[in-house]
Formats: structure tokens, C-alpha cells, sequence
């Protein structure tokens, strides 16, 4: 469903947009081989491959494989190096979906308490880093964190990306807190939901952000821009 979501946007906006749903039996050559076809092909300017993979996959060698110019996700060491230098093409499209919004809001993130929750490298080390770029005071939990609500709390932006169903409650927000939720999960219905319980936390907080309808939209606008980026790139088009 979010691949679909992707390609109705690539639709929106004019963009040709090619999908290869492979059977989970593919092999790591065969997945390899056709990264390289799309590398090489000059009508293709960015290539992302949708995860989680199969068990069987190296996903962290597959995305080595793209050229980091098409790596329209950010996910490439090459990339990933650029960000953490501040000086990149890319952003990976959830925290730079959520710095947009930031942006957009008008929410001031300078001299800020950000608090994230979670530590992968496709939402919470970057977000983390983004939320520095823009001089915020940031700490990153994770499951080994102690008193995980004591830290939420000093928070005034909370990123929540652990991927557990509605584990951000009341007691782990601050009074006017913003809070972000990057969550995707299901609940005991199999109703889709986020990290936070919006409706335990939403009279708390200043600002919040719904699942759906809120960082998922802006992750796939986000790839839309980054896709821009890099065909002006390839073809020599400065901003
Ligand atoms: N390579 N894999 C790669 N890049 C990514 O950036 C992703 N991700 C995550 C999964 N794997 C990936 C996404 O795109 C999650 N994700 C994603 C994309 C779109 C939406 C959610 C997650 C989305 O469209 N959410 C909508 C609709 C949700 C629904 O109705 O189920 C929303 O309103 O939140």
C-alpha cells in the first residue's frame, strides 16, 4: 500500500514511475543485477528500494549497490556521510517530511528540547541529526534508555518512531509539547495507529500529528522533492 501510495503520487506530479514487484524467492544477484540496470539506465533518476526485505536479503548490501545520486531515499553511506556533515543533496523523506511541517507550522526547534524515540537509520539517527542542524538540544531513547518518560517529558518536540502501537501516553508529554508520530502500527483491532495515544495526549500537547494523515503524506512528498533533486542533478539543472 505505500508503494502504491508512492506511485500515485510519481502520477500527481508527472512523474514515469516503473515498479518491480519481485517474488520473496529473489536472490541477492538477481536483486543486485537489476539495481545496476537501473543505475546505468539515463531515463531512470532515482531508484528506492521499498523495505523491510526478505529475511534472506542484505538489504545494507543492496543499498550500497545504488548509485547514491538516483539514492532518492538517502540511505547510501555516501549520502548518509553528506548528512551528517550538513553539507547533502538528499534527506531521507520521513525526518525531512517532518522538519517540512516544522517548517510549515512555523514551530521554532532553536534552543528546543527535542527528545526521538528510536535509533534506526531510516528515521531516528537522522531526525536526530536534522533536529541539530536546526541548533535544537536533542537526545535520542531507545530501549536500553532509563526513565524513558522522565527524558519524553523534558520535551518540547517529541519524535515518536519506536513502532510500538500507541506507546507514547499522557505522562511522557510535557504541557504544550509538539508531537510527531511516526508511527505506523496496528492496534488490538488491526485499526492502523501510530506510536502515541492521540487520544490521551492530544488536549496535553500544542501540536500533533495524526496516523493516518500526518508524517506518512509528507514521507511520500518528500520523495517526490528528492526525485526532483536528483534528475536536476544528473542532468547539470542548478536550483
Ligand atoms: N526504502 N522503504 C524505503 N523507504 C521508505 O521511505 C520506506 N517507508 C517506510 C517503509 N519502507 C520504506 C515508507 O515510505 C514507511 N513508509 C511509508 C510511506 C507512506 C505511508 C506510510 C509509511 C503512507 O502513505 N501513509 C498514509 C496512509 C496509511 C494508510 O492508510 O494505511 C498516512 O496517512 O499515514
Amino acid at each position: 500500500m505505500y508503494v502504491n501510495n508512492k506511485k500515485k503520487a510519481c502520477e500527481a506530479v508527472g512523474f514515469i514511475s516503473e515498479e518491480y514487484a519481485l517474488p520473496a524467492e529473489t536472490t541477492q544477484e538477481e536483486l543486485l543485477a537489476l539495481v545496476d540496470t537501473l543505475n546505468t539506465r539515463e531515463n531512470i533518476n532515482g531508484i528506492l528500494v521499498q523495505l523491510p526485505l526478505p529475511g534472506h536479503l542484505d538489504d545494507k548490501a543492496v543499498i550500497a549497490a545504488i548509485n547514491p545520486q538516483k539514492d532518492v531515499d538517502a540511505f547510501h553511506a555516501v549520502n548518509v556521510g553528506k548528512i551528517m556533515l550538513g553539507d547533502y543533496e538528499f534527506l531521507p523523506c520521513t525526518p525531512a517530511g517532518v522538519m517540512e511541517m516544522l517548517r510549515s507550522y512555523q514551530i521554532p526547534v532553536e534552543g528546543k528540547e527535542c527528545v526521538v524515540i528510536g535509533r534506526s537509520n531510516i528515521v531516528g539517527k537522522p531526525m536526530g541529526m536534522l533536529l541539530l542542524h536546526e541548533n535544537g538540544t536533542v537526545t535520542i531513547c531507545h530501549s536500553r534508555t532509563k526513565n524513558l518518560a522522565e527524558v519524553c517529558r523534558r520535551a518540547d518536540i517529541l519524535v515518536a518512531a519506536v513502532g510500538i502501537p500507541k506507546f507514547v501516553k499522557a505522562d511522557m508529554v510535557k504541557e504544550g509539547a509538539v508531537v510527531i508520530d511516526v508511527g505506523m502500527d496496528r492496534d488490538e483491532n488491526g485499526k492502523l495507529c501510530g506510536d502515541v495515544d492521540f487520544e490521551a495526549v492530544k488536549d496535553k500537547c500544542s501540536f500533533i500529528t495524526p496516523v493516518p494523515g500526518g508524517v506518512g503524506p509528507m514521507t511520500i512528498a518528500m520523495l517526490m522533492q528528492n526525485t526532483l533533486r536528483a534528475c536536476k542533478l544528473q542532468n547539470g539543472i542548478n536550483d
